[in-house]
């Protein structure tokens, strides 16, 4: 392997830009990326600097850090995902930064959370913590503070080793002030680390997933759906052609079953924030904030529908029982944004379904649902004579993950209006 991409995370001041020229071996006015002093935030956007370095070439992409408040955090990790512009064959190994000699604080703990958001599992996959200032290291063990670095290891929070396991206890403690030869051990170590993480998953690079920060119309890849009416799949494995649980006509009980003929959005590499609807009797539904969903007591009888965002604690929705298919009205306790992986839309014949055990619609407010299914016609028309070929149409394309004439369709409805 003579080529590394390694993508620096963590919060500000944990000395990720000093570990990018460390690892680049770029130093003084040579030096790859600017450093700052602890606190102080320079690096605002991702950046990518490279280096051949002991017959390696080395991409370092240096990121904004990682704050401990919401707001600040979801700001950052859209511009964390923009990185993935510099790496678009993906990255072989996420390095977490973390300054020795802290204690890991509930901040910390907090900020990992952010990065979970965005790089879900992969996080710990593709992860390998860098304890940066190893030299206080050196300077404790020499004043007999410290004997061993499992010493510092065991006096951190339960948390911090929890994630340390996760990763497969791949650390690397560097001290970035070396230069020269000195430093060429501490960078021979990640390498080595890079390799075990590149052989643990295929060598197979990581992508990271972008940031939708706009109002989406989907549900995320691990909603779930009722094939034939009993058996769980997540929206990210639903095939065109599927039955799935769904809403009769006259929205009278019981649950029937639809076909799924066609997806307006699939697409697994992204993030984007979810309205997060929890019934009084448990079950939890994320869609986007502009997907409509039935609200009101006689909502399945009359079609009344209002978007994801519109819904209030109090509100009325409808559920459906894995057991017991009737869908019957259920309270809503609480309304929140989650921001999760994927972004799916499938579409049944009758323009319901049942997600995660609530019944919503498959049209979303970028057309209105009356308005759609009837543009949507001759798609269902073709796919009710010649599958293969709706399929082949409705298959989405491209980097947005929908089907390229969808957006010729939606240009020509907002013209119109
Ligand atoms: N002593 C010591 N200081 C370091 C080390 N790494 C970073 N620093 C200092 O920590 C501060 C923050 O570093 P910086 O790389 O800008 O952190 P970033 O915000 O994560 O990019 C700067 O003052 C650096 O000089 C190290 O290994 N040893
Ligand atoms: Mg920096």
């Amino acid at each position: 392997m003579s080529e590394l991409t390694v993508v620096m995370v963590g919060k500000t001041g944990h000395g990720k830009s000093c570990l990018g020229n460390s690892i680049l071996g770029r130093y003084g006015r040579e030096k790859a990326f600017t450093d700052s002093p602890m606190g102080s935030s320079t690096t605002k956007t991702s950046m990518k600097e490279s280096a051949m370095i002991d017959g390696i070439r080395f991409h370092v992409i240096d990121t904004p850090g990682v704050m401990d408040t919401d707001a600040e955090g979801k700001k950052t990790l859209g511009e964390i995902s923009k990185c993935r512009e510099f790496c678009p064959n993906g990255v072989n190994a996420v390095l977490l930064v973390i300054p020795f000699g802290q204690k890991f604080t509930k901040e910390e703990e907090t900020s990992i959370g952010h990065l979970k958001t965005l790089f879900g599992d992969d996080l710990f996959k593709y992860g390998i913590v860098i304890f940066t200032h190893g030299d206080k290291f050196d300077e404790a063990k020499e004043d007999g503070q410290l004997n061993h670095f499992n010493e510092y290891l065991h006096s951190q929070p339960p948390y911090f080793n929890d994630v340390l396991q996760k990763v497969g206890r791949r650390y690397v403690l560097f001290n970035n002030k070396l230069r020269g030869d000195a430093a060429k051990p501490q960078r021979l170590q990640l390498v080595e680390h890079i390799r075990a993480v590149m052989g643990n998953v295929g060598q197979v690079a990581y992508k990271i997933p972008e940031y939708v920060n706009t109002a989406g119309a989907c549900f995320h890849a691990t909603s779930t759906v009722l094939i034939d009416g009993k058996h769980p799949e997540k929206m990210a494995s639903l095939q065109l052609g599927n039955k799935v649980l769904s809403i009769p006509d006259d929205g009278i009980a019981p649950a029937i079953l639809d076909t799924v003929y066609f997806f307006s959005h699939a697409a697994d590499d992204v993030i984007a924030p979810f309205v997060r609807i929890t019934t009084a009797g448990g079950k939890t539904l994320h869609l986007s904030e502009g997907h409509y969903i039935y609200a009101g007591r006689d909502a399945l009888k009359t079609g009344a529908l209002v978007t994801a965002r519109e819904v209030k604690v109090g509100d009325v929705v409808h559920v459906v029982d894995a057991e017991d298919q009737t869908p019957h009205p259920e309270e809503v306790m609480e309304v929140k944004t989650e921001i999760k992986r994927g972004l799916y839309c499938p579409h049944t014949l009758g323009g319901s379904l049942v997600v995660d055990g609530v019944c919503v619609s498959t049209y979303t407010e970028m057309i209105p649902p009356t308005v759609a299914h009837g543009l949507l016609w001759p798609v269902r028309v073709l796919y009710r004579i010649a599958p293969e070929v709706a399929g082949k149409i409705a298959q989405p394309q491209g980097e947005k993950g929908m089907p390229t004439w969808l957006g010729w369709l939606h240009d020509c409805y907002t013209a119109w209006v």
